[in-house]
């Protein structure tokens, strides 16, 4: 399982909207000439790439929201959009891929491939790889920024219902959900939270424990359920200091190896189903070097390693010989 070949379809999701400052939109561009596709192409994996996504001419109408939720209809766009396109690329049995583009793209194709595992009887979990939490709605959120709500969304926290409206899609189970990387959380966020018993995995944890305990712990749980794995990947899980090529840094991220251990396990765990790459910033990128390293992250995440082994146990780690 480990070595399936799977095909990508990869897409582009040039949306800026969602964020508080411009420049995300040149997200997917950044990617692909940092090497994104031909990275994967080299590693063996067919690629079928849809290329990058346009809004459409006339937007959905979306009733009026309690609360601050700016570029509502755009955003409604963008989500029906993704969600198409992850479903079918799910249903054609390819692994999506999606490339941002601000984090409210993850409205779409989470709803996408929730939509697919609702109808074909899978549990759908999230690994949600963030500084914040994204679990405002237009009642909470400071900012009114859409991309600081797609998790809220996703859980079917009230509020945001005109984002579908009446459009296929699917949702997660609040326990299904795994933020990871958490470093930043709103006041009425962390409430909401807290409420809702969301699995919030903050860096004071990862510090303790480290990652590879606290990922295995997701890792089996997806196993045990025979489940599907989605992964959000927001760049300003890294580090700052690595990746700054994004609009809402935080100090005190993901280091180098940190960030690509989680990616070398979920690979080898065999349960990752689909992906976003969201929130870089090119516009605030240090001579590609955020774009560069995501490029690197994600061929870990496609079976690239240093020296090829499984992902050994916390029992195998000292008799691996025995
Ligand atoms: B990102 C903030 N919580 O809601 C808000 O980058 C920031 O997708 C949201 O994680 C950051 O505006 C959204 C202050
Ligand atoms: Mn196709
Ligand atoms: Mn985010
Ligand atoms: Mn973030």
């Amino acid at each position: 399982e480990n070595d399936q070949k799977q095909k990508l379809m990869i897409v582009g999701a040039p949306i800026e909207e969602g964020a508080g400052r411009l420049g995300a939109l040149m997200g997917p561009a950044a990617l692909r000439t940092a090497g994104l596709i031909r990275t994967l192409e080299e590693m063996g994996h067919p690629v079928d790439d849809h290329g990058d996504l346009r809004l459409p001419q006339t937007l959905p109408v979306v009733p009026p929201v309690a609360g601050l939720a700016h570029h509502i209809e755009k955003i409604a766009a963008w989500s029906r959009m993704l969600c198409t396109e992850t479903y079918e690329a799910m249903k054609d049995g390819s692994f999506p891929v999606i490339l941002g583009g601000d984090h409210s793209l993850s409205m779409g194709s989470v709803a996408g491939v929730a939509r697919y595992c609702q109808e074909n009887n899978r549990e759908l979990f999230v690994l949600w790889l963030d500084a914040h939490s994204d679990f405002n709605t237009p009642a909470t959120s400071p900012s009114g920024n859409m991309h600081g709500m797609s998790a809220a969304l996703l859980c079917n926290e009230p509020g945001l219902e005109g984002v579908f409206g009446d459009e296929a899609h699917g949702l997660i189970k609040p326990e299904n959900l795994h933020l990871f990387g958490i470093r930043s959380i709103d006041t009425v966020e962390r409430k909401l939270l807290r409420e809702r018993g969301i699995d919030v995995i903050d860096m004071r944890l990862i510090d303790e424990f480290g990652v590879a305990k606290l990922m295995r712990r997701i890792i089996e749980r997806v196993q045990k359920a025979n489940g599907i794995l989605h992964v959000s990947f927001d760049v300003d899980f890294i580090d700052p200091s690595l990746a700054p090529g994004v609009g809402t840094t935080v100090p005190g991220g993901a280091t180098y190896r940190e960030a690509h251990l989680v990616m070398e396990m979920l690979h080898d765990s065999g349960v990752v189903g689909s992906l976003d790459i969201v929130e870089l910033n090119p516009f605030l990128d240090d001579r590609g070097k955020s774009a560069m390293l995501l490029v690197d992250l994600v061929a870990s995440l496609f079976g690239r390693q240093i020296y090829e082994r499984p992902t050994l146990s916390d029992q195998s780690t000292t008799a691996q010989n025995a």
